[in-house]
């Protein structure tokens, strides 16, 4: 794959040549991702590291620190997407972290949100932010019990991502990989029963909501678990067919397109960990 972005192009214009390139197997709408793409790397193009300076902020406009790889950034990305929001990012090494970073966040950890010279850290306190600065569309159901509810769902997802890791690191130890297919299947019961009960689109109605959109990033990487795992060995339809139409739906909406990273980029990504032999079964 050619190197991206390409340092003194526009960021724009090579984020959707990189959707139309990479994406279009799985057969998305580019027209609608055209209309809302978010520069994905507005300040640096390159993650900053340890004895890197903070680039100066924009006033003004709201700045994410964040990883290309980071799921919980990913959320941040996606709120702002939805909500069509000026942003700008600093991408952030996590391997070698700059000084700085902690000054923002003590746990060192990314997403963090700086807005007007405050900052904030832990991806569903900002979008929460987000959501109560920028109304518009709501995100949440106006009933605070279901609003309550959306957030108790959002933390289930931890456990799916874990499970992930799991297989993806079982090194073909084909007891840990079945053994991390199931807690991975389990974790993912509750989301279907979920879909299935409230008989919509997305878990937000008939558009993404909160939860929606705090879900995807984990979903978006359970495609590498699905390829790895085989045929429909991860999902099979028919436990999870409200699950698999939800994703389908997702994959047309123009904030996941906007934040959406190519499933070669999350291979790569998790193929870089040492010791991480990480062979697909099946193909895309
Ligand atoms: N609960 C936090 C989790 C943030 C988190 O774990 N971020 C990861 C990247 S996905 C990170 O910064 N890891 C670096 C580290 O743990 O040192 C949130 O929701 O924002």
């Amino acid at each position: 794959m050619a190197k991206y972005p390409v340092p003194g192009r526009g960021l724009e214009s090579q984020n959707q040549e990189f959707l139309q390139e990479n994406c279009d197997s799985i057969n998305l709408d580019i027209r609608m991702a055209k209309a809302t793409i978010t520069s994905l790397y507005a300040v640096t193009a390159k993650h900053l590291g340890s004895g890197s300076v903070c680039p100066p902020v924009t006033p003004g406009v709201i700045r994410c620190y964040t990883n290309k790889y980071s799921p919980f950034g990913h959320r941040v990305h996606l709120v702002l997407a939805a909500k069509e929001i000026k942003h700008e990012y600093v991408l952030v090494n996590l391997k070698f972290k700059p000084e700085w970073l902690f000054e923002k966040n003590p746990r060192g950890k990314v997403p963090v949100l700086e807005h007007n010279g405050r900052v904030l850290y832990e991806s569903l306190v900002i979008c929460d932010y987000l959501e109560e600065a920028y109304p518009n569309p709501p995100l949440y159901p106006a009933d605070p019990w279901a609003r309550a509810r959306e957030r108790m769902l959002v933390h289930l997802v931890a456990k799916g991502s874990y499970a992930l890791h799991k297989i993806l690191f079982s090194k073909g130890d084909e007891k840990k990989e079945a053994a991390a297919i199931a807690e991975l299947q389990n974790s993912l019961d509750v989301y279907e029963k979920e879909l299935e009960q409230r008989d919509t689109t997305f878990f937000g109605g008939d558009k993404p909501g909160m939860l929606d959109y705090m879900l995807w990033p984990f979903a978006e990487r359970f495609e590498v678990g699905h390829l790895v795992v085989g045929g429909d060995g991860l999902f099979p339809a028919d436990r999870f067919p409200a699950w698999i139409k939800w994703t389908e739906a997702m994959m047309k909406d123009p904030a996941v397109l906007a934040a959406y990273l190519p499933i070669e980029e999350h291979t790569k990504f998790y193929r870089s960990f040492e010791g991480n032999r990480l062979t697909m079964k099946s193909a895309r």
